[in-house]
């Protein structure tokens, strides 16, 4: 019976360790992403700053929809959708 019980236990620890494991994916792959790579924290990514990713940097004149030459956090963001 003790034996049952600590199973029990350890299944809802393991649920609750990995719920917080996705939580915290989820934050990095959007907004800690764009501030990571805002060098200048002035909300926008410039090549420059997209360089820091190679796969942004690839994609960054399709990622910047309205051609000013740097990515908005709207613009950033819609990279997830396609
Ligand atoms: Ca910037
Ligand atoms: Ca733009």
């Amino acid at each position: 019976m003790t034996k049952f019980l600590a199973l029990i236990a350890a299944t809802l620890l393991a649920f609750a360790a990995q719920a917080g494991d996705k939580d915290k994916t989820h934050d990095m792959k959007t907004t800690a992403t764009f501030d990571a790579l805002d060098k200048n924290a002035d909300s926008q990514i410039s090549k420059t700053e997209a360089s820091a990713d190679s796969k942004l940097s690839d994609n960054f004149a399709a990622l910047d929809t309205n051609g000013d030459g740097y990515l908005s956090k709207a613009e950033f963001m819609a990279k997830g959708k396609t």
